[in-house]
């Protein structure tokens, strides 16, 4: 099971190559807002676990195991912010509260909340509702 911190790696690695094509030192410590040399650290630790192969001058490409979480750790971030969407959380707190819970909740949890978010989805009316609620609050 990788930490939280590599979570948050495997899950930026994933997006990087998703979008471009490949992911540098240099990206991800953008990407996450850390030193590169935290990156390089983080990347030998990752691939003596079998979730990436990095190669000094040739980059780094995610094993079948990096690439599956990887892929499960971006579903999961996205999930997390159309639940948080939905049940009426201001735009500007949402990234910064999914990345403060997205480590710390059970796959039996996501998949409760997955089940959530679709029901919402199915039944837009349960939203109307939630809304009015919501708005009787803030008077
Ligand atoms: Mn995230």
């Amino acid at each position: 099971m990788p930490t939280p911190s590599m979570e948050d790696y495997i899950e930026q690695i994933y997006i990087l190559i998703d979008q471009k094509g490949y992911a540098r030192v240099s990206d991800i410590a953008e990407a996450l807002s850390v030193h590169p040399s935290s990156v390089t650290k983080m990347v030998q630790k990752l691939d003596k676990d079998e979730y990436l192969i990095y190669e000094k001058y040739r980059g780094l490409i995610l094993t079948k195991k990096g690439n599956k979480i990887g892929k499960r750790l971006v579903f999961r971030h996205e999930l997390l912010e159309q639940f948080l969407t939905v049940i009426g959380v201001k735009n500007e707190n949402i990234y910064n509260d999914v990345e403060g819970i997205e480590h710390h909740l059970s796959w039996n949890s996501i998949d409760r909340i997955g089940d959530l978010v679709q029901l919402f989805e199915n039944e837009p009316e349960l939203v109307e509702k939630l809304r009015r609620l919501q708005e009787k609050e803030d008077q």
